[in-house]
């Protein structure tokens, strides 16, 4: 395992010089964040974009995303030419040397929150989710705003949720079934390990589709197309809000078959019935134990990137939301010395 810091790009408030000063950290996962979705990334952008970094004494494996064009996850005509643009990346992404593409294959919306800076007893604040303030609202009205919410215009939106109503689970499996079998060869045979990101929340929202959300799902990517580099980014804090989930296991097995190809690690507290918040990464809170993934993924001989993932503001910083220094950097740490502790009593 080596550790990673996720980085938005010079865009981020977090500089390179303060990442690469948090203890044994590795590298960095980022994307051409200016790129738009569904273009082919252009090699000599992505050498740049690569140097920059390693010039901090980062290392630049995993690129966190490359985003899957909506027109590919509804199985539209179009999709065979963003498909190609698809291709092209992956093959230009080898050619500079990266090793891992993350992608998600969750419509319209991203990651999803009710709250983005919901208070906490010691002064710290984090992202939150209540279903039920969800279920309350019109995503297609013009006043609400979501975060990490893609920025369609209304009128955008609308035509989207509209065309969804044609694409059920099952649809939305057979056109990422689609996808995969048209990258996963490419994939192969240019070494790049596909890392899907499950859905977050693992449940529908707005009455879209929504499929990687359990055991099963992730079984079930797997062997659409089964070579080693078709592989998971598996995400504790997405599966690991649903009670139904048991993460450390899913670490065994995935971890197991060689087949997770990315870590992140992400603390939730379960406060109800579909209700979640992000909490500190430590085992006196929360419902994720990292003693007991890392030591799966120990045990596992896993030699793949981890990072912490969404951390609180704490310190009064302020920032991009779950993306702050502080939390994430002590959530590194706090990993990592566990990690320390296994390989130094191996
Ligand atoms: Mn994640």
């Amino acid at each position: 395992m080596y550790m990673t810091f996720r980085w938005y790009g010079p865009k981020d408030p977090i500089s390179l010089n303060h990442i690469r000063q948090i203890p044994k950290m590795k590298g960095i996962v980022s994307s051409l964040h200016d790129e738009p979705t569904g273009v082919a990334w252009d090699l000599a952008k992505i050498k740049s974009y690569k140097e920059n970094i390693e010039s901090y004494g980062l290392n630049f494996k995993v690129i966190e995303s490359v985003p899957v064009h909506e027109d590919i996850k509804l199985g539209r005509g179009s999709r065979d030419e963003y498909i190609d643009n698809y291709i092209t990346t992956i093959k230009n992404l080898a050619q500079a040397g990266l090793e891992v593409v993350t992608y998600n294959f969750m419509p319209v919306f991203d990651w999803t929150r009710t709250s983005l800076d919901t208070p906490f007893p010691d002064g710290s604040n984090a992202l939150t989710y209540k279903h039920k303030d969800i279920m309350a609202m019109d995503p297609t009205s013009p006043d609400l705003t979501l975060p990490a919410w893609v920025k369609y215009s209304n009128q955008e939106l609308r035509g989207l949720l509209e065309a969804y109503k044609s694409v059920d689970n099952e649809g939305l499996w057979k056109n990422l079934e689609y996808f995969l079998k048209a990258i996963a060869p490419v994939a192969h045979e240019n070494r790049i390990k596909l890392a899907i990101h499950p859905d977050d929340p693992p449940w529908s929202i707005f009455g879209l589709p929504r499929i990687i959300t359990n055991k099963a799902a992730l079984e079930r990517v797997l062997s659409i197309v089964d070579v080693p580099e078709n592989g998971l980014c598996f995400c504790t804090g997405s599966l690991g809000i649903s009670p139904d989930n048991d993460c450390v296991d899913m670490v065994k097995t995935f971890a197991g078959q060689k087949r997770i190809h990315f870590a992140h690690a992400r603390n939730v507290s379960i406060d109800g019935d579909h209700d979640f918040s992000e909490v500190k990464h430590t085992n006196d809170v929360g419902n994720i134990d990292f003693t007991k993934i890392l030591k799966a993924y120990f045990d596992a001989g896993f030699e793949g990137a981890i990072r912490p993932d969404h951390g609180r503001m704490i310190w009064d910083e302020t920032g991009l939301a779950g993306y702050g220094l502080y939390d994430r950097a002590l959530g590194a740490t706090y990993l990592q010395g566990i990690w320390d502790a296994f390989e130094s009593t191996k």
